[in-house]
Protein backbone atom coordinates (compact mmCIF):
# COMPACT_ATOMS: atom_id res chain seq x y z
CA UNK A 1 0.00 0.00 0.00
CA UNK A 2 1.00 3.70 -0.84
CA UNK A 3 2.64 5.56 2.58
CA UNK A 4 0.38 7.88 4.33
CA UNK A 5 0.03 11.30 3.11
CA UNK A 6 2.03 13.71 5.77
CA UNK A 7 0.41 15.72 8.63
CA UNK A 8 -1.51 18.95 7.25
CA UNK A 9 -0.56 21.88 8.04
CA UNK A 10 -3.24 25.08 8.74
CA UNK A 11 -3.72 26.83 6.10
CA UNK A 12 -2.44 30.24 6.59
CA UNK A 13 -4.83 33.42 7.76
CA UNK A 14 -4.67 35.53 4.87
CA UNK A 15 -6.09 32.18 2.83
CA UNK A 16 -8.50 31.79 5.34
CA UNK A 17 -9.65 35.51 5.26
CA UNK A 18 -10.21 35.14 1.77
CA UNK A 19 -12.41 32.04 1.78
CA UNK A 20 -14.53 33.53 4.38
CA UNK A 21 -15.34 37.00 2.48
CA UNK A 22 -15.94 34.47 -0.48
CA UNK A 23 -18.37 32.69 1.70
CA UNK A 24 -20.07 35.65 3.47
CA UNK A 25 -20.28 37.34 -0.27
CA UNK A 26 -22.88 34.34 -0.71
CA UNK A 27 -24.66 34.12 2.18
CA UNK A 28 -27.86 36.49 1.01
CA UNK A 29 -30.01 34.61 -1.50
CA UNK A 30 -33.13 36.38 -2.47
CA UNK A 31 -34.35 33.80 -3.86
CA UNK A 32 -34.02 30.74 -1.58
CA UNK A 33 -35.70 29.97 1.44
CA UNK A 34 -35.87 32.52 3.79
CA UNK A 35 -33.41 34.95 1.81
CA UNK A 36 -30.23 33.26 3.39
CA UNK A 37 -27.76 30.38 2.51
CA UNK A 38 -27.19 30.47 6.17
CA UNK A 39 -29.34 28.00 7.81
CA UNK A 40 -28.64 25.21 5.03
CA UNK A 41 -25.21 25.92 5.40
CA UNK A 42 -25.17 25.06 9.20
CA UNK A 43 -27.21 22.11 8.97
CA UNK A 44 -24.87 20.93 6.11
CA UNK A 45 -21.81 21.29 8.60
CA UNK A 46 -24.15 19.31 11.70
CA UNK A 47 -24.49 16.54 9.70
CA UNK A 48 -20.86 16.25 7.95
CA UNK A 49 -19.69 15.88 11.33
CA UNK A 50 -22.94 14.36 13.33
CA UNK A 51 -22.07 10.81 11.89
CA UNK A 52 -19.25 10.42 14.38
CA UNK A 53 -18.98 7.06 16.62
CA UNK A 54 -16.56 7.47 19.45
CA UNK A 55 -16.45 3.92 20.25
CA UNK A 56 -15.40 2.72 16.69
CA UNK A 57 -13.21 6.39 15.43
CA UNK A 58 -15.53 6.27 12.31
CA UNK A 59 -17.52 9.36 11.23
CA UNK A 60 -16.82 12.95 11.62
CA UNK A 61 -16.44 15.87 9.09
CA UNK A 62 -12.83 14.62 8.09
CA UNK A 63 -13.41 13.42 4.58
CA UNK A 64 -16.03 15.22 3.23
CA UNK A 65 -18.18 11.85 2.40
CA UNK A 66 -21.26 13.61 1.67
CA UNK A 67 -20.36 14.26 -1.86
CA UNK A 68 -21.04 10.61 -2.31
CA UNK A 69 -24.39 9.13 -3.02
CA UNK A 70 -23.72 6.74 -0.04
CA UNK A 71 -23.35 9.26 2.50
CA UNK A 72 -24.83 12.23 0.50
CA UNK A 73 -28.26 10.03 -0.48
CA UNK A 74 -28.61 9.12 2.95
CA UNK A 75 -32.67 10.34 3.15
CA UNK A 76 -31.40 12.35 6.26
CA UNK A 77 -29.12 14.82 4.48
CA UNK A 78 -32.40 15.45 2.03
CA UNK A 79 -32.10 19.36 0.71
CA UNK A 80 -28.12 19.30 1.79
CA UNK A 81 -27.17 19.19 -2.18
CA UNK A 82 -28.26 23.13 -1.92
CA UNK A 83 -25.72 23.70 0.92
CA UNK A 84 -23.25 22.43 -1.08
CA UNK A 85 -23.99 23.86 -4.28
CA UNK A 86 -23.72 27.24 -2.82
CA UNK A 87 -20.54 26.34 -1.44
CA UNK A 88 -18.65 24.82 -5.40
CA UNK A 89 -18.32 28.80 -6.61
CA UNK A 90 -16.07 29.13 -3.85
CA UNK A 91 -14.41 25.82 -4.17
CA UNK A 92 -13.36 26.52 -7.77
CA UNK A 93 -11.69 29.85 -6.78
CA UNK A 94 -9.86 28.38 -3.98
CA UNK A 95 -8.91 24.83 -5.00
CA UNK A 96 -6.43 24.23 -2.01
CA UNK A 97 -9.42 24.21 0.90
CA UNK A 98 -10.45 21.05 0.88
CA UNK A 99 -14.66 20.33 1.21
CA UNK A 100 -14.27 19.23 4.44
CA UNK A 101 -12.44 21.93 5.56
CA UNK A 102 -15.08 24.18 3.63
CA UNK A 103 -18.23 22.97 4.76
CA UNK A 104 -17.18 23.50 7.96
CA UNK A 105 -15.48 27.36 8.08
CA UNK A 106 -18.63 28.15 6.01
CA UNK A 107 -21.10 27.03 8.87
CA UNK A 108 -19.14 29.00 11.37
CA UNK A 109 -19.15 32.15 9.06
CA UNK A 110 -22.59 31.56 8.39
CA UNK A 111 -23.23 31.91 12.36
CA UNK A 112 -21.33 34.97 12.62
CA UNK A 113 -22.75 36.27 9.71
CA UNK A 114 -26.49 35.91 11.69
CA UNK A 115 -25.73 37.42 14.56
CA UNK A 116 -24.30 34.39 16.49
CA UNK A 117 -21.19 33.81 18.49
CA UNK A 118 -18.19 36.02 17.21
CA UNK A 119 -14.93 38.00 18.30
CA UNK A 120 -13.78 36.80 21.47
CA UNK A 121 -16.21 34.40 21.89
CA UNK A 122 -16.34 32.93 18.37
CA UNK A 123 -17.07 29.31 17.18
CA UNK A 124 -13.29 28.02 17.78
CA UNK A 125 -12.27 26.65 14.25
CA UNK A 126 -8.93 25.03 12.69
CA UNK A 127 -8.42 23.57 9.27
CA UNK A 128 -6.26 20.85 8.47
CA UNK A 129 -9.53 18.38 7.18
CA UNK A 130 -8.66 15.95 4.18
CA UNK A 131 -11.24 14.90 1.56
CA UNK A 132 -11.79 11.11 1.17
CA UNK A 133 -11.08 9.96 -2.48
CA UNK A 134 -13.63 7.59 -2.79
CA UNK A 135 -16.69 6.50 -0.82
CA UNK A 136 -15.49 3.27 0.89
CA UNK A 137 -14.83 4.77 4.00
CA UNK A 138 -17.78 6.97 4.77
CA UNK A 139 -20.27 6.26 7.88
CA UNK A 140 -22.90 4.01 7.50
CA UNK A 141 -26.20 5.68 7.44
CA UNK A 142 -28.75 5.93 10.19
CA UNK A 143 -26.78 7.78 12.73
CA UNK A 144 -28.29 11.21 12.56
CA UNK A 145 -31.03 11.73 14.46
CA UNK A 146 -34.90 11.23 14.11
CA UNK A 147 -37.08 14.36 14.51
CA UNK A 148 -40.01 11.74 14.82
CA UNK A 149 -37.89 10.31 18.25
CA UNK A 150 -37.74 11.68 22.28
CA UNK A 151 -35.28 12.04 24.69
CA UNK A 152 -33.82 8.66 24.77
CA UNK A 153 -32.99 8.96 21.38
CA UNK A 154 -31.25 12.24 21.59
CA UNK A 155 -29.19 10.94 24.56
CA UNK A 156 -28.51 7.33 22.11
CA UNK A 157 -27.17 9.66 19.28
CA UNK A 158 -25.11 12.36 20.75
CA UNK A 159 -23.74 10.38 23.57
CA UNK A 160 -22.52 8.24 20.53
CA UNK A 161 -20.43 11.02 19.48
CA UNK A 162 -19.44 11.87 23.13
CA UNK A 163 -21.96 14.80 24.17
CA UNK A 164 -23.71 15.13 27.75
CA UNK A 165 -27.50 16.55 28.08
CA UNK A 166 -26.43 20.04 28.81
CA UNK A 167 -24.24 20.15 25.30
CA UNK A 168 -27.17 18.18 23.87
CA UNK A 169 -29.76 21.43 24.58
CA UNK A 170 -26.88 23.82 23.51
CA UNK A 171 -26.32 22.35 20.70
CA UNK A 172 -30.06 22.19 19.79
CA UNK A 173 -30.19 26.02 19.99
CA UNK A 174 -29.06 26.11 16.63
CA UNK A 175 -32.77 25.49 15.54
CA UNK A 176 -33.04 29.08 15.86
CA UNK A 177 -32.10 29.10 12.29
CA UNK A 178 -33.96 27.62 9.18
CA UNK A 179 -36.91 25.73 8.67
CA UNK A 180 -38.12 22.18 7.80
CA UNK A 181 -39.19 21.73 4.34
CA UNK A 182 -41.88 19.12 4.01
CA UNK A 183 -40.15 18.10 0.64
CA UNK A 184 -37.18 17.00 2.51
CA UNK A 185 -37.74 16.02 6.26
CA UNK A 186 -41.60 15.85 5.86
CA UNK A 187 -41.52 18.39 8.69
CA UNK A 188 -42.91 21.75 7.52
CA UNK A 189 -42.41 25.58 9.20
CA UNK A 190 -39.74 26.88 11.03
CA UNK A 191 -39.16 27.48 14.69
CA UNK A 192 -38.59 31.07 15.40
CA UNK A 193 -40.17 34.46 13.73
CA UNK A 194 -36.51 35.52 12.48
CA UNK A 195 -34.74 32.01 10.93
CA UNK A 196 -32.16 33.98 10.14
CA UNK A 197 -30.74 35.65 12.81
CA UNK A 198 -29.08 33.24 15.74
CA UNK A 199 -30.51 34.04 19.62
CA UNK A 200 -31.65 32.11 22.10
CA UNK A 201 -35.50 32.68 20.81
CA UNK A 202 -35.80 28.83 20.24
CA UNK A 203 -35.65 28.27 23.76
CA UNK A 204 -38.15 31.10 24.87
CA UNK A 205 -40.77 29.86 22.51
CA UNK A 206 -40.41 25.94 23.36
CA UNK A 207 -41.23 27.37 26.89
CA UNK A 208 -44.00 28.62 25.97
CA UNK A 209 -46.64 26.28 26.59
CA UNK A 210 -49.26 26.50 24.03
CA UNK A 211 -47.76 24.23 21.66
CA UNK A 212 -50.21 21.75 20.21
CA UNK A 213 -49.40 18.47 18.22
CA UNK A 214 -50.78 18.53 15.10
CA UNK A 215 -50.40 15.44 11.92
CA UNK A 216 -49.48 16.83 8.97
CA UNK A 217 -50.39 15.66 5.08
CA UNK A 218 -47.42 13.79 4.94
CA UNK A 219 -48.78 11.87 8.32
CA UNK A 220 -46.06 12.87 10.32
CA UNK A 221 -46.43 14.50 14.02
CA UNK A 222 -45.30 17.73 15.05
CA UNK A 223 -46.15 20.80 17.39
CA UNK A 224 -47.21 24.20 16.24
CA UNK A 225 -47.61 27.20 18.17
CA UNK A 226 -50.19 30.33 16.56
CA UNK A 227 -48.55 33.84 17.90
CA UNK A 228 -51.09 35.46 19.73
CA UNK A 229 -51.12 38.85 17.73
CA UNK A 230 -52.50 36.63 14.99
CA UNK A 231 -55.31 34.96 17.33
CA UNK A 232 -57.94 37.52 16.64
CA UNK A 233 -59.85 35.48 14.08
CA UNK A 234 -62.81 34.92 15.62
CA UNK A 235 -63.77 38.53 16.69
CA UNK A 236 -63.11 39.54 12.96
CA UNK A 237 -65.49 37.08 11.72
CA UNK A 238 -68.36 37.87 13.84
CA UNK A 239 -68.07 41.62 13.37
CA UNK A 240 -67.80 41.50 9.69
CA UNK A 241 -70.94 39.18 9.36
CA UNK A 242 -72.27 38.90 5.43
CA UNK A 243 -73.41 36.06 3.54
CA UNK A 244 -72.18 32.33 3.76
CA UNK A 245 -69.70 32.55 0.52
CA UNK A 246 -67.73 35.71 1.69
CA UNK A 247 -67.82 34.18 5.31
CA UNK A 248 -66.30 31.21 4.07
CA UNK A 249 -63.53 33.23 1.91
CA UNK A 250 -62.52 35.37 4.74
CA UNK A 251 -62.46 32.17 6.91
CA UNK A 252 -60.03 30.47 4.27
CA UNK A 253 -57.80 33.59 4.14
CA UNK A 254 -57.72 34.25 7.71
CA UNK A 255 -56.44 30.44 7.93
CA UNK A 256 -53.73 31.32 5.42
CA UNK A 257 -52.46 33.74 7.65
CA UNK A 258 -52.61 32.00 10.46
CA UNK A 259 -50.76 29.26 8.85
CA UNK A 260 -48.00 31.33 7.98
CA UNK A 261 -47.71 32.88 11.51
CA UNK A 262 -47.30 29.84 12.79
CA UNK A 263 -44.00 28.34 14.28
CA UNK A 264 -43.28 24.30 14.77
CA UNK A 265 -41.32 21.94 16.84
CA UNK A 266 -40.42 18.80 16.54
CA UNK A 267 -41.03 16.13 18.69
CA UNK A 268 -37.19 15.64 19.84
CA UNK A 269 -37.21 19.22 20.27
CA UNK A 270 -40.41 19.09 22.59
CA UNK A 271 -38.28 16.70 24.64
CA UNK A 272 -35.86 19.41 25.94
CA UNK A 273 -39.06 20.47 28.06
CA UNK A 274 -40.60 17.21 28.80
CA UNK A 275 -37.48 15.82 30.11
CA UNK A 276 -36.02 16.61 33.83
CA UNK A 277 -32.89 16.49 32.94
CA UNK A 278 -32.42 19.12 29.84
CA UNK A 279 -35.46 21.07 31.04
CA UNK A 280 -33.01 23.01 33.29
CA UNK A 281 -30.46 23.95 30.59
CA UNK A 282 -33.58 25.00 28.08
CA UNK A 283 -34.61 27.44 31.11
CA UNK A 284 -31.55 28.74 31.68
CA UNK A 285 -30.45 29.34 27.33
CA UNK A 286 -34.02 31.28 27.47
CA UNK A 287 -32.82 33.35 30.32
CA UNK A 288 -29.23 34.20 29.75
CA UNK A 289 -28.60 34.23 25.78
CA UNK A 290 -24.57 35.73 26.73
CA UNK A 291 -24.51 31.74 28.43
CA UNK A 292 -26.20 29.92 25.62
CA UNK A 293 -23.79 32.12 23.12
CA UNK A 294 -20.89 31.02 25.34
CA UNK A 295 -21.55 27.14 25.54
CA UNK A 296 -22.99 27.28 21.57
CA UNK A 297 -19.64 28.50 20.64
CA UNK A 298 -18.26 26.07 22.61
CA UNK A 299 -20.03 22.55 21.43
CA UNK A 300 -20.17 23.37 17.94
CA UNK A 301 -16.98 24.04 17.73
CA UNK A 302 -16.24 20.43 19.64
CA UNK A 303 -18.81 19.05 16.85
CA UNK A 304 -16.60 20.08 14.28
CA UNK A 305 -13.48 18.63 15.71
CA UNK A 306 -15.04 15.12 16.34
CA UNK A 307 -12.53 12.24 14.62
CA UNK A 308 -9.81 14.79 14.08
CA UNK A 309 -6.47 13.76 15.49
CA UNK A 310 -4.01 16.57 15.44
CA UNK A 311 -0.34 16.86 16.69
CA UNK A 312 0.54 19.56 19.25
CA UNK A 313 1.22 22.02 16.20
CA UNK A 314 -2.10 21.35 15.25
CA UNK A 315 -1.58 19.19 12.16
CA UNK A 316 -4.42 16.78 11.31
CA UNK A 317 -2.86 12.95 11.85
CA UNK A 318 -5.10 11.18 10.28
CA UNK A 319 -5.34 12.62 6.49
CA UNK A 320 -7.43 11.46 3.61
CA UNK A 321 -6.46 10.80 0.25
CA UNK A 322 -7.43 14.14 -1.18
CA UNK A 323 -5.93 17.47 0.26
CA UNK A 324 -3.89 19.07 -2.62
CA UNK A 325 -3.71 22.41 -1.34
CA UNK A 326 -1.89 21.32 1.78
CA UNK A 327 0.44 19.33 1.07
CA UNK A 328 3.12 21.22 -0.71
FE1 LIG B 1 -31.68 20.13 12.96
N1 LIG B 1 -33.24 19.62 11.76
N2 LIG B 1 -31.99 18.46 14.08
N3 LIG B 1 -30.02 20.54 14.04
N4 LIG B 1 -31.31 21.68 11.75
C1 LIG B 1 -33.69 20.31 10.69
C2 LIG B 1 -33.22 21.51 10.22
C3 LIG B 1 -32.11 22.15 10.75
C4 LIG B 1 -32.98 17.56 13.91
C5 LIG B 1 -33.88 17.51 12.86
C6 LIG B 1 -34.00 18.49 11.90
C7 LIG B 1 -29.55 19.82 15.10
C8 LIG B 1 -30.21 18.78 15.73
C9 LIG B 1 -31.32 18.15 15.22
C10 LIG B 1 -30.28 22.58 11.90
C11 LIG B 1 -29.20 22.46 12.77
C12 LIG B 1 -29.09 21.49 13.74
C13 LIG B 1 -34.79 19.60 10.11
C14 LIG B 1 -35.55 20.04 8.88
C15 LIG B 1 -34.99 18.48 10.86
C16 LIG B 1 -36.05 17.42 10.64
C17 LIG B 1 -34.85 19.58 7.61
C18 LIG B 1 -35.60 20.02 6.38
O1 LIG B 1 -36.77 19.62 6.24
O2 LIG B 1 -35.03 20.75 5.57
C19 LIG B 1 -32.97 16.62 14.99
C20 LIG B 1 -33.92 15.46 15.17
C21 LIG B 1 -31.96 16.99 15.81
C22 LIG B 1 -31.63 16.31 17.07
O3 LIG B 1 -31.02 16.87 17.95
C23 LIG B 1 -28.26 20.32 15.47
C24 LIG B 1 -27.42 19.74 16.59
C25 LIG B 1 -27.97 21.35 14.62
C26 LIG B 1 -26.74 22.21 14.54
C27 LIG B 1 -25.96 22.44 15.57
C28 LIG B 1 -30.48 23.69 11.01
C29 LIG B 1 -29.61 24.94 10.91
C30 LIG B 1 -31.64 23.42 10.28
C31 LIG B 1 -32.30 24.30 9.22
C32 LIG B 1 -31.86 23.87 7.85
C33 LIG B 1 -32.50 24.66 6.75
O4 LIG B 1 -32.42 24.20 5.60
O5 LIG B 1 -33.07 25.72 6.98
Amino acid sequence: PPPPPPPLAQPSKAQLDEVKAAVRALLRQPDYDDGSAGPVLVRLAWHSAGTYCAATQTGGSNGAGMRYQKEGGDPANRGLQHARAFLEPVKRRFPWITYADLWTLAAVVAIEEMGGPRGAGAIPWKGGRSDFADDSRVPPRGRLPDGAQGADHLRHVFYRMGFDDREIVALSGAHNLGRCHASRSGFDGKWVNNPTRFSNQYYKLLLANDWKKVKLPSGMEQFVYVDEDDDDEEEDTAAEGGDGEAKAARQKEKEKEREEGRLMMLPTDMALVSDPAFRPWVERYARDKDLFFAHFAAVFGKLLELGIRRDAEGRVLNAEDEAEGYKS
